[in-house]
Formats: C-alpha cells, structure tokens, sequence
C-alpha cells in the first residue's frame, strides 16, 4: 500500500487550507495598509452603531501575547479598527465586466464563535461597502455561543444586520443551517467571521448562480497575513482538491485546463471548495439537504457538500473575478468539545460513507485511525442520496476528478482460486482454469491478479467479455476503467461482470473460460482471491 500521507490524523486548518506564501503572488504588504480609507458615509452605514465604543470595549491589554486568544496577530487587527482600503486584485479584465441589473439579492451569513471584535466588525463592515446595497438583503449574524453575548447583540444594531445566538455550541455546519433556515433573500451567500470583501466580490457571484441555479461558486481567497494583517492576492491559478486522507489542498488547475483558458475571466471547476466561503441558490441548498448536520463543531462538511453538488445534479466552481481575503490560521484557537481529532474523523468519515462508495477504502487506507471510530447513523443521508438520485462516486471519479490518483495496488497481487485449481492468462490458449503454480517460491505472473475494482488486472492488461450476453469468452485486453466490458465487481463468492449481469465461469476450464447466468455457489463460479506474495 502507497505510504506518504500526512501524519494522521491531521485536521488541522493550518495543515489543511492555509495557502502558503508559495499560492501567494504580487503582494506589496505596505501598500494596502497605508492607503486612506474611503469616504464612506459613516453614519448611514452605521445606523445607532457606536463602532468606536464597540472596538475599545474590548482590546489587548499591554503585555498580553497578542496571538493567544484568536491565534492571529489581535494588535496589529485592532489596530487597523472597523475598516480599511485594499488594494483591488483581480485582473484587470475583470473591471470591464457588466452584470445584469437586476440580479436577485442575498443573505450573507456568517457564524462565528469567540472571534476577535475587529475582524468580525471588517467582515461585516466590509459587505456593507463593497456591495451594492440593493444585492444585500441582510447580514445574519450566528453567535455560535461565544462567550460574550454583546459580540453579537451591539453589531444588531447596524442597518441590515441580525444576529441569531446558538443558546449551545454547535459547531459551524448547524450554525450554517440555522442562518439558512432564517434567511429571507432567494441567495445565500457564506462568510466566515475574519474576512473582507474585495471590489465588485458580489456581482460574479450572483450573475454566475441567477443563470444557472444548480451552480455552487465561491471566490478566489485571497491572504490576510495572521502577522501583519496585510492583503496579498493569491494565485489565480488554483482549485480545490485533496488527498485520501481527506484533507483539503489547494493545486494547480490541470495544465489542458490552464492551456485552454484563453481568458482569465472565465470560471474555474473545482472538484470541491475550501467550504467557508460561497454562494448558492436557497432552494437548490435545501433541495440538496442544507449540510449534514449531525457532523459537529469544524471539519468535513465541505467535502460532503461538493460531492453531493456534483453528484446529485450540480457544479463547483471558482469565479477569478470574485475575491475575498480570510485570515488563515495556523491552529484552532477554540476547543472542540469531543475533541479535534475524534470531531474531524467522525465527520469526514460521515462524508465518506454516505458519498464514497467503494472508493471508500482508500479513506480508510489513508486514515487507519477512522476505523472503528463512532460517526453516527447515517441512514438519512443515505435515503437524501437515493431520493434526490445522485450518481455514483465513479462518476465523479471519472467526470470531476480524474486527476485524483487511485492508490497503486500493485502490491496486493492475488491468484484467483477455484477448488484448488488457479486462473491463468496463456498466452496461446487465452483465460484458463489450471493447477496453481509456483516458480521457486513465488507464483508466475500469468496467476497474479490485480482486483482494483472495477478492474480485474494483469500489468496493463484486464479481464473483459467480448459480447453482453451469455456465453461470452472472456480475454485480456488493454485496460480502460471506462470500457464497460472490463467492468467486474467480486460478489459473495462470484466475480460479477457489472454491465451484463453475468459471472466468470469456468465451465469450459480448458479455456477460453466464459461468462454465464449467475448461480450463487454453482462451483464454477466460486472464486477466491487469495493474496500472495
Ligand atoms: O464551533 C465553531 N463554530 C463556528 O461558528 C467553530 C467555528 N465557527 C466559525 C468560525 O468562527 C469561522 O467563522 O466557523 C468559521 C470557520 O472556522 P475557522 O475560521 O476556524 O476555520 P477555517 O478557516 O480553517 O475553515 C475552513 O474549513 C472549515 C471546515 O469545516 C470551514 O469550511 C470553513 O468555513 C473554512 N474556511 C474557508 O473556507 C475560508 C478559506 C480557508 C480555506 C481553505
Ligand atoms: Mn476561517
């Protein structure tokens, strides 16, 4: 088994979707901090808000480490106060774009537990300027129980923001659930608590979902240094991808992709979204099932909702002309009630066993650790699945993420055994059930199979029917996880050809064996892999 996987178990936000300087390109720190703020109508905006009042009620106190309590820089945020300029990234092809003028409006929600006054007041501050006021319908604020109850209750008091308190924890996805539940605009659009919105971040999105109301889209999110708060724009050039350990990670779009790209304002797919930041059609997110909401706290939720996007009907991607900055942190700086690890795998593998199918067993593979772990019944999830009629993750394998390799497993090499004879591929006579043979102590490689499912293999080459019907010999031909001739599926104690409905039989054991109408226990088709070395 292929080895190289992060230490597991690694939930961690750092590890995970923090982009590294390396993702970050054309930043000039200096610049953005040092511009001055735009004329804002202040008292409009602010309605009886009292931002200063606000701010100073709670700041660092001297000689306090500034990165404790919200693992960024608290100082340097608070120094910057409610709002700031930033400097516009997007291309500069994108400021000529025009948007319908009558695009339907949103509700921004943001949920947040235990975040620093200032970056909340940014983000929500940072909706109000940089939004067409007729696009924001409200802000709706989830205080997932912090410890402060004014966080949320002074912000109320800002036109167009509510602010909704969990009376528990409950984690980001049904805080998200709730804020869906309450929000009263056709959108939905999700933030989370330590961002800014960047010039016309809104239209792409919005315009992009109004045309299609299947389409999931976020931003490209751009870097809000956790030291110096500084804006850096990030490359324009990444998706989302992960790992098998399901662990999120930014790459590089596929270089035909990158290639075919003849303008930087088009849209990127994206096999799934870092998670905190979107927009989506109300409808279209609760007729896919909002989130999974018995996953708790952080973690997960984002890969369950971009496999069920694509697979039941809908799309991802990433608008290059949309940018928001988050501040990317490098640990939790809230507790996890379960814990960290525990809360990540029950999660992930919530994800997993409701979407993955059997490609679940390269999550399991990566993560030794998830097995036996508690995740809950999912038997909801799993009747959400066959209701709304999803494809399966082959499908999504194949169609969405090719590019995500399928873990070598050229070393469990098999013999397929029936009674006590071996399959072997000759050359000369074809598919043939003989005695098992060994030379020296290993067996030749004409016995050793690969069952990587749907795949029956031999080096390059896998078993295939020549006909759909009844009878047809089997052979070897170059493989092709998308021939449905080459199809199998070990069941019970049968090796069943997926497409026809027929299993391997060796009733013609000289060869070319066939394949017939499968008879559950019938000898001849009773194989039995049986690893060897
Ligand atoms: O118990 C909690 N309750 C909450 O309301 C824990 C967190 N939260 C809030 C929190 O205040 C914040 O607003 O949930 C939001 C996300 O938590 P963060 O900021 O601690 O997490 P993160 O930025 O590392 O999280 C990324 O992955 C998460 C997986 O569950 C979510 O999908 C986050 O929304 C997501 N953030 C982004 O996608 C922003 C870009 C970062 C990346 C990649
Ligand atoms: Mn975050």
């Amino acid at each position: 088994m292929k080895t190289g996987y992060p230490p597991d178990p690694t939930p961690h936000p750092g590890g995970s979707c923090g982009r590294t300087e390396t993702a970050v390109n054309g930043f000039n720190s200096s610049l953005e901090v040092s511009q001055p703020p735009p004329p804002e109508p202040q008292g409009q905006l602010l309605g009886g808000f009292d931002e200063k009042a606000y701010l100073s009620a709670k700041q660092l106190k001297a000689g306090d480490d500034p990165y404790r309590e919200h693992a960024f820089n608290l100082q340097e945020s608070d120094r910057l106060g409610g709002e700031r300029a930033i400097r516009d990234t997007r291309h500069y092809r994108c400021a000529a774009l025009s948007y319908d003028a009558d695009l339907p409006s949103t509700t921004v929600i943001i949920t947040f537990h235990n975040e620093a006054r200032s970056t909340l007041l940014r983000t929500v501050k940072s909706v109000l300027m940089r939004s067409p006021p007729s696009l924001i319908q409200e802000v709706l604020l989830i205080d997932d129980f912090s410890s402060d109850l004014e966080d949320c209750q002074l912000l109320a008091q800002i036109p167009k923001v509510r602010c909704l308190r969990n009376s528990r924890r409950e984690g980001l996805i049904r805080s998200r659930v709730k804020g869906a539940n309450s929000a009263s605009a056709p959108i939905l659009t999700f933030l989370d608590s330590h961002c800014e919105v960047n010039t016309d971040w809104l239209q792409p999105m919005i315009q992009r979902v109004k045309e299609d109301h299947t389409r999931v889209v976020s931003p490209i999110i751009d870097v809000i240094s956790l030291d110096n708060f500084a804006y850096l724009a990030a490359s324009a050039d990444l998706r989302g991808g992960f790992d098998w350990s399901l662990h999120f990670k930014w790459e590089q779009i596929p270089i035909e992709q990158k290639m075919a790209r003849s303008d930087p304002t088009l849209p990127i797919r994206t096999p799934v979204i870092a998670g905190g930041i979107f927009v989506m059609d109300k409808s279209w997110f609760n007729h896919l099932g909002q989130y999974d909401t018995h996953m708790d706290i952080w973690g997960g939720e984002n890969f369950e909702l971009s496999f069920r996007v694509w697979m039941c009907g809908g799309s991802l991607e990433i608008l290059p002309c949309s940018r928001v900055g988050h501040v990317f942190r490098k640990r939790h700086p809230y507790d996890f009630p379960e814990g960290n690890a525990l809360t990540y795998i029950k999660n992930t593998r919530r994800a997993a066993e409701v979407w993955m199918d059997e490609y679940k067993q390269f999550y399991y593979s990566a993560r030794p650790s998830a097995q036996g772990k508690a995740f809950g019944s999912i038997t909801e999830r799993l009747s959400l699945r066959r209701k709304l009629n999803c494809k399966p993750f082959r499908w999504y394998m194949e169609n969405v993420y090719p590019e995500l390799r399928v873990p070598e497993q050229a070393a469990v090499a098999s013999v397929l055994k029936q009674g006590g004879l071996c399959l072997e591929n000759r050359r000369t006579d074809g598919l043939i059930l003989t005695e098992c043979r060994s030379i020296g102590v290993s067996r030749p490689s004409s016995q050793k199979w690969e069952l990587v499912e749907p795949l029956i293999r031999q080096q390059d080459l896998c078993l295939a029917i020549s006909t759909f019907s009844a009878g047809s010999k089997v052979k070897m031909e170059l493989c092709n996880a998308k021939e449905p001739r080459q199809k199998w599926k070990p069941k019970g104690t049968a090796l069943l050809h997926m497409v026809s409905g027929l299993c391997l039989d060796s009733q013609t054991p000289a060869g070319p064996l066939a394949v017939a109408q499968c008879r559950p226990l019938l000898a001849s088709q009773v194989w039995e892999p049986q690893v060897v070395t």
